[in-house]
């Protein structure tokens, strides 16, 4: 019988045939073609499952459309599949409590374009923010939008923004991913009444979240429309790219870089006749992705 992974545990998942979810396992290992890990099983994931003496097992995962990774831990090579066959990837994000960094915030822009998935940025918490960090928040918006990036900027807690964003579920598979803290589970439950997943509160001592959802899930909305919670995410390590590959994903360097004078072999660091250098210093490149640049192509940003 034929699925969709609607929750992975890591040891069990559950299944979606038609109307039913069924309770599975793995038998053995299963290795998809290009991943190097066994047991990749993803939500997201169309397998192939038979019912056995004690329990359903997953035995075979079908060809994937997409999927999006991420390195997990430094240096360790793990990496750690958020999910597959998605039609686009949301990223909530905040200015306070807690907050996220434009570094964290481009590395996942940069991840999800280089496995070619449409991005979408939230800023959610606007009702807590000052007239400085609103003042921030547009200008952010502003820059965003300029290279692509769809932006919103809402308040889950209040159901303010929201009619925006469920427009853009619409008819979609969406990931919804960020720090812990953010608001993924209150913005989910605040799309619809079908979804009541957990939330928790910031610790007043780190100003972080508390990782309340421990497990991607997916729910449906309507028979084509769905969305998948995540765990919140620490930090997001880039998959092993070169720094040629890395300004390719970034839209604003895209065609800008091939009038470099070294051409395609410029790294945008110190090369004289640099085009991108040039488009920073006459603020045409927002100096902080340039900066964010920068750090991934040496490997000495933070990941947070
Ligand atoms: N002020 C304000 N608080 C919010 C808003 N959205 C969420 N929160 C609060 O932020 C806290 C964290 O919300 P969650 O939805 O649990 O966050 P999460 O991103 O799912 O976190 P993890 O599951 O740990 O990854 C809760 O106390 C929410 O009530 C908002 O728009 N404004
Ligand atoms: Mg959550
Ligand atoms: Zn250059």
């Amino acid at each position: 019988m034929k699925g969709i992974v609607t929750k992975s545990t890591g040891s069990w998942y559950v299944v979606r045939c038609g109307e039913k979810n069924f309770e599975c396992r793995i038998r053995g290992k299963i290795r998809l073609a290009g991943i190097k890990e066994t047991n990749p099983v993803a939500v997201g994931d169309y397998v192939e499952i038979e019912a056995e003496s004690h329990a359903n097992v997953i035995t075979e995962i079908l060809p994937r459309k997409n999927h999006i990774l991420r390195q997990s831990v430094k240096k360790t090579g793990h990496s750690n599949i958020l999910a597959a066959n998605i039609d686009q990837a949301l990223l909530v994000a905040t200015i306070q409590h807690p907050r996220t960094s434009l570094g964290f915030i481009d590395r996942f822009l940069v991840s999800a374009e280089a496995f070619r998935i449409p991005q979408v940025l939230i800023f959610n918490k606007q009702d807590i923010l000052d007239s400085n960090q609103l003042a921030t928040l547009s200008e952010w918006q502003k820059k965003y939008a300029a290279i692509g990036v769809t932006v919103f900027s809402v308040s889950a807690l209040n159901d303010v923004g929201l009619t925006e964003i469920r427009q853009i579920l619409n008819g979609k598979i969406s990931l919804v991913a960020g720090h812990s803290g953010v608001g993924k589970s209150t913005l989910l439950n605040h799309i619809s009444d079908s979804i009541q997943q957990p939330t928790g509160d910031i610790s007043a001592f780190s100003e972080k979240g508390t990782h309340t959802t421990t497990f991607a899930e997916m729910f449906w909305l309507t028979e084509n429309t769905a969305v998948i919670d995540t765990p919140g995410i620490k930090e997001w390590g880039l998959v092993d790219m070169t720094p040629q590959e890395l300004s390719d994903y970034f839209p604003e360097m895209r065609d800008l870089r091939l009038t470099c004078k070294f051409g395609a072999r410029c790294l945008h660091l110190h090369e004289p006749g640099c085009a991108i250098k040039k488009a920073v210093e006459e603020n045409s490149i927002w100096q902080s992705r340039y900066e964010n640049y920068v750090g991934m192509a040496t490997g000495s940003d933070n990941r947070k």
